[in-house]
């Protein structure tokens, strides 16, 4: 039997799907990022349904973005990997009048932000942070001394320390980008330096280090410091503030601290953007305003214990937040921040053969 439809019917069909295209919200954002009920909230405010991914890797989400065609409409990358990607034309400019709430935004932070983005034209700050090193007080101390002070890389670059902590579970971010200037700068060189002698001279220091590493992931950390599985992270600063928070709910006695070590860290900020070819552009505009409200970013960074780029929600964050010098350093160790700079592909290609080689071990 042969079923015609009707021009009307046919109509109303293309209106639906147009509907239902328009009524969601595709994004793509870091794991362990976001507060439990903001796409809720965020649903009952625009009637806008949203599909979330996460990833855990600047590397996997450019290599989307590059792609094309990633079916997104919001994305959060690092504000240096997100330069190069906006000279490859991956993302949309901003269209500034749907975002009122760019008023509530840290004109200085932002500022920072316009130095990967010229006036801020394709992003707005998410969150920010640093990457410093967790650790599990206890288990340290237990094999360290009490009187051990942990403040400096050397807790993971400096062979007779670490690999006394080998036996309770040493981690490093899957991150080339961050951990082979981090090294670099414990050996003392710039780390942003793309001189391929101070690249190789950090992955050698990294290979000294090796075998007392258990393994190299990028979010795994935070569950594994939670439970006592592991002792020592090199990691991002709110995700180990979260490990805390889970060993606090566990009650099971595990005791998590962060430390941005003396000799410096690396200062981060996360961007929202929309890919060029994002298939809802307006509900990503409505989204990322959404975001900028006070109350919910402030409702974020409470649950995700990173820092933000909102002067409105300041006076909304817990104290116990605001105060953290491991979430706002001080002036003094603020000093000691670097910012990552775009790599070219030349120098590029030379971290990724290098980070292979330590993690492989050959
Ligand atoms: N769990 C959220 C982690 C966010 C980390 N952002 C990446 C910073 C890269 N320098």
């Amino acid at each position: 039997m042969k079923y015609r439809i009707s021009l009307a019917v046919a109509t109303l069909i293309a209106a639906n799907a147009a509907y239902a295209q328009d009524n969601v919200l595709h994004v793509y954002n870091w794991s362990d990022y976001i507060a439990e009920d903001t796409l809720e909230k965020f649903t009952d405010a625009t009637g806008i349904e949203v599909t979330y991914d996460v990833y855990d890797s600047n590397e996997v989400l450019e290599a989307k973005m590059l792609a094309g065609h990633s079916g997104y409409d919001v994305v959060v990358p690092t504000s240096d990997f997100m330069q190069r990607q906006i000279a490859a034309g991956v993302y949309m400019p901003l269209d500034k009048s749907k975002l009122p709430n760019l008023a509530n935004m840290d004109p200085a932070l932002m500022a920072n932000a316009a130095r990967y983005d010229p006036d801020n034209e394709h992003a707005v700050i998410y969150m920010w942070g640093t990457t410093g090193i967790g650790y599990n007080v206890g288990a340290v101390a237990e094999r360290l001394g009490e009187d051990y002070e942990v403040d400096s890389w050397s807790l993971v670059f400096d062979p007779e320390v670490v690999s006394k902590l080998a036996d309770c579970g040493v981690s490093m971010l899957d991150a080339p980008s961050e951990m082979i200037p981090a090294a670099m700068n414990y050996l003392g060189l710039d780390p942003v330096s793309t001189d391929p002698d101070d690249l190789k001279a950090g992955a050698e220091l990294l290979e000294s280090v090796r075998p007392y590493i258990r393994y190299f992931h990028s979010s795994q950390y935070i569950s594994d410091l939670a439970n006592g599985d592991t002792c020592v992270a090199v990691g991002w600063s709110g995700d180990v503030f979260q490990a805390q928070a889970r060993a606090d709910e566990a009650e099971n006695g595990v005791e998590i601290a962060y430390i941005i070590p003396k000799e410096g860290a690396l200062q981060w900020f996360d961007m929202m953007a929309i890919p060029a070819d994002a298939p809802n552009p307006d509900a990503a505009h409505a989204f990322i305003n959404f975001v900028m409200d006070a109350q919910i970013t402030a409702d974020i960074t409470n649950y995700v214990w990173y820092a933000n780029g909102n002067a409105a929600s300041m006076p909304l964050v817990d104290e116990e937040i605001t105060s953290d010098p491991g979430i706002f350093p001080s002036e003094e160790a603020k000093a000691n921040l670097w910012a990552a700079k775009v790599n070219d592909a030349r120098t590029d290609r030379l971290i990724t053969r290098l980070w292979t080689a330590v993690k492989t071990g050959q």
